[in-house]
């Protein structure tokens, strides 16, 4: 696999004005375009169109209004990089993504105000040339990836493991942005905020808050490329946040406004939306309610089997060539191991060379399949830190942060 192959998405300008118009139009009947296939996810009501959106390929819709996507598994098979155009798609409000007029360079400013010494309003071309440019490659994966396996089921989304995706991400730093605009003493927390608005006023704004300590931290950027390109319209175009190692919903799109404040934002996407109870793993017994929340913060440890769809057939008596991915908050992948006796014994895998330590890391190895009949295999990941990923499912009434050891049910004929 060569995570250096073409990522760029195929449309051009006048496929994506005409794409855009095509969405418009969608938005308003409430409908996609036509569905381009069918996809089934291995739970109950798990059936999914497959659905075209602008300078996206057909991906598996999870809702119209607001559209969310999510990438076939499939897609992390061919190239370590999620190329744009297969970038998964989450948004909460109604009215997204926003009218491409609001996000074009001519009217698209982000302002920097509150708490500082200097507010500023500057656009993405002003904030490209006075900051300096940097990069990461990093994943981003929505808190509930993988929400629609939990039992006892959960409402919410009922996603596959498709949530996730990673990118090169091009941008400045969000810390030498602050700076610049002087961020008093006494300031508490930094706020963002993105032009996407709710249709009816009772929608609360989609809003999230970070200490100011986790904000100057130097790894975040305000990311206005994604693998050599601009961002995709719908993740996040002209410019958005990029949090290393943390959930996606800190990854706020279409960033228009960072406000600095000097108290503890209650805005509803920070309490009651995405917290995880303040318990180890954040796990509680199934069914029970938390005593006590805090806010989501980075990923756990998971790891997946990516060239096999369950239920594939496969031949007996060979070897059994097997690749996959793993990744976590940071600390970086240091073992992936396979089993095909249900976690009696394991076996370790390779790990390709880590391209960034919050990137997708490669593992590849091969097994041997025995007579005919049912073949399962796991694969289980453990990080620098010595965390790992449970053989039960672990369970929070949100349906965040799922990191089972996934399993996969093949067929040997
Ligand atoms: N403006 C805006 N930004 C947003 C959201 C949103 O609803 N509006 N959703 C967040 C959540 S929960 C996730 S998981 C990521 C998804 O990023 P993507 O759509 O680019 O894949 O965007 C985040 N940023
Ligand atoms: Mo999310």
């Amino acid at each position: 696999m060569n995570p250096m192959h073409s990522v760029s998405g195929k449309g051009n300008r006048r496929s994506f004005l005409r794409d855009a118009a095509l969405l418009g139009s969608a938005l308003i009947a409430g409908t996609g375009r036509g569905a381009d296939g069918e996809f089934q996810h291995p739970f109950t009501n798990g059936s999914r169109p497959l659905v075209k959106y602008p300078q996206k390929r057909p991906l598996i819709r999870l809702t119209t209004r607001p559209p969310q996507l999510e990438t076939p598994m499939s897609v992390f098979h061919e190239s370590l990089l999620t190329p744009n155009d297969a970038f998964f798609v989450r948004y909460h409000l109604t009215q997204s993504p926003p009218r491409r007029e609001l996000l074009e360079p001519d009217r698209f400013r982000l302002s920097v105000a509150g708490r500082v010494q200097a507010p500023m309003k500057l656009s993405v071309e002003e904030l490209k040339s006075r900051f300096e440019n940097t990069e990461v490659v990093a994943v981003n994966q929505c808190a509930g990836n993988g929400r629609g396996f939990f039992q006892p089921r959960v409402p919410g989304g009922q996603l596959g493991n498709g949530a996730m995706g990673c990118a090169r991400w091009r941008g400045v730093r969000l810390a030498d942005v602050l700076k610049a605009s002087g961020v008093q003493a006494g300031a508490r927390q930094v706020l963002f905020n993105g032009l996407d608005a709710p249709f009816v006023p009772q929608t609360p704004d989609f809003i999230k808050a970070l200490e100011v300590d986790r904000a100057l931290d130097p790894e975040l950027i305000l990311a206005f490329e994604m693998n050599g390109e601009p961002l995709p319209w719908m993740n996040g175009f002209p410019l958005r946040l990029v949090v290393p190692g943390h959930y996606g919903t800190y990854w706020v799109k279409h960033l228009n406004e960072i406000t600095v404040v000097d108290e503890d934002f209650k805005g509803f996407w920070m309490t009651p939306g995405y917290r995880i109870p303040d318990e180890p793993c954040a796990a509680i017994e199934p069914g029970t309610t938390p005593k006590r929340t805090v806010p989501i913060t980075r990923f756990n440890v998971r790891s997946f089997i990516t060239g096999l769809e369950n239920g594939q057939t496969v031949s007996a008596n060979r070897d059994l060539p097997l690749r996959g991915i793993a990744f976590d908050g940071g600390a970086g992948i240091s073992e992936a191991l396979i089993s095909a006796d249900n976690g009696r014994s394991w076996s370790a895998t390779l790990l390709s060379s880590q391209i960034d330590r919050y990137a997708f890391r490669e593992w590849t190895t091969s097994i041997r399949v025995g007579g005919p009949g049912p073949v399962t295999l796991l694969v289980r990941a453990t990080n620098r830190l010595g965390e790992s990923q449970p053989l039960r499912p672990l369970w929070n009434p949100s349906g965040y942060m799922r990191n089972v050891v996934e399993t996969l049910s093949l067929k040997a004929i």
